[in-house]
């Protein structure tokens, strides 16, 4: 970057008021909030980040998908270079989990036109749909779409957990777009985002320098028993949803602490038919959730979790049955942008650390189109997907400063 942005830097109350107002959409009262991917708190939420970014001067494209692109002309017609993250949320969410990469965003337009800066490449801050996967599975579809990884009709016709169609959503909202898709191939894309773990506030270490994600392995399991009475049916007669359901969620805690490393397991959700205290099972629906940052150490936990629901099956005498719900590969980020993240960060006197990340994002999908990285800060004990997930206002801002270096490079 030139001198004269050398001593450029965001004003903090423009982003930490856009963040307590944003916070407010969809408030769920703890200090979370509940913004679950195209429904009308989505709305709301998207509405308001477009009324910013038109106040801000950016010219605002939706695409088919609903992915939002704030546009800020450069001063040559060049591939742009990106930033931005996602506005929906886990139904318990917190104020900052992709947020924050969004508002960081516009904080750093406004303080581009504050100081009358225009870059060589144009610059756009996205808004991705439906990243949380919470209500619509596959998780990132928006990014995924963008990047080319689904198709439009698919990504379309997709069913939520509550059985609306993705496509009526994005009608019902307003966000059925017809901007090109891609609406471009970026030069660079750059994530901001809470770490959403423990180690920067464990370990110390202001920036993260993000050069990987893990792999992610979703699957729904429906085990089909037989209802029966919970106080006539002998122990050895019994063909129990319940029970399954509970030996595959022990199974895959035991299954990741064996392998150790980064892998996890998680069986999030978990529903019971009838669900009544006296009535055995008849059905079980549940989700598992294995992630790990190697390829083959994740397909051997799948291979194993199989493995385990064949054995138990044929001894508990129930059906059990898998649909894929998300399945990426781990994704290594271009050390080029990771290393101009780490640059910004010193020049800024910050404490940068390279490391990887354990949720998914956006970025990860924009890895297949154009060179792309991540800055991580702190999450206060690692808590996210929480209402008490938390980043101090010093740190929020720091990482937006080094976004706002970071793109100042890129676009330079
Ligand atoms: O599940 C994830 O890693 C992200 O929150 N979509
Ligand atoms: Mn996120
Ligand atoms: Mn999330």
């Amino acid at each position: 970057a030139s001198m004269s942005t050398e001593h450029l830097r965001i004003d903090p109350a423009d982003l930490l008021q856009r963040l307590q107002a944003l916070g407010e959409v969809g408030d769920t009262g703890d200090g979370g909030c509940c913004r679950l991917a195209l429904t009308e708190a989505d709305r709301a939420g998207r509405d308001l980040v477009c009324g910013w970014m038109r106040e801000l001067g950016l010219q605002v494209q939706i695409d088919p998908v609903g992915n939002i692109f704030g546009w800020r002309d450069g001063l040559q017609d060049l591939p742009p270079v990106m930033t931005g993250s996602h506005i929906d949320t886990v139904a318990t969410g917190g104020r900052y989990d992709g947020n924050y990469g969004v508002l960081a965003g516009l904080s750093v337009v406004h303080a581009l036109n504050t100081a009358g800066i225009t870059t060589r490449h144009p610059l756009v801050v996205a808004v991705f749909t439906n990243e949380e996967g919470a209500r619509f599975q596959p998780d990132m579809l928006g990014s995924l779409v963008f990047a080319g990884g689904l198709g439009l009709a698919e990504a379309h016709a997709t069913r939520a957990i509550d059985g609306a169609v993705l496509v009526d959503e994005l009608h019902r909202i307003g966000y059925l777009g017809s901007a090109p898709l891609p609406l471009a191939r970026p030069k660079a894309f750059v994530e901001l985002h809470i770490e959403q773990g423990p180690i920067l506030d464990a370990e110390g270490g202001l920036i993260g320098a993000v050069h990987d994600v893990q792999g992610i392995s979703w699957q729904a399991l429906t085990i089909t028993g037989q209802s029966n009475h919970a106080g006539t049916t002998p122990m050895r007669l019994r063909h129990d949803a319940g029970y399954g359901a509970a030996a595959i969620a022990t199974f895959v805690r035991r299954l990741a602490r064996e392998m150790g490393g980064s892998q996890v397991a998680t069986v999030g959700a978990l529903t019971l038919h009838p669900n009544l205290i006296n009535v055995i099972a008849a059905r079980a629906e549940l989700t598992v959730d294995l992630r790990n940052t190697d390829e083959a150490l994740l397909q051997q936990a799948e291979a194993r979790l199989a493995g385990f629901i064949t054995e138990l099956a044929a001894a508990e005498g129930v059906q059990i049955s898998a649909r894929p719900l998300a399945r990426f590969a781990p994704v290594r980020f271009d050390a080029g942008v990771a290393a101009c993240i780490a640059q910004q960060a010193q020049r800024l006197g910050l404490d940068s650390r390279v490391m990887s990340s354990g949720a998914g994002h956006d970025a990860q999908m924009l890895a297949r189109l154009c060179p792309t990285a991540m800055i991580f800060v702190p999450s206060v004990k690692g808590i996210s997907h929480n209402p008490a997930e938390h980043t101090a206002p010093e740190h929020l801002v720091a990482g937006a400063n080094v976004l706002l270096h970071t793109l100042l490079d890129l676009a330079a």
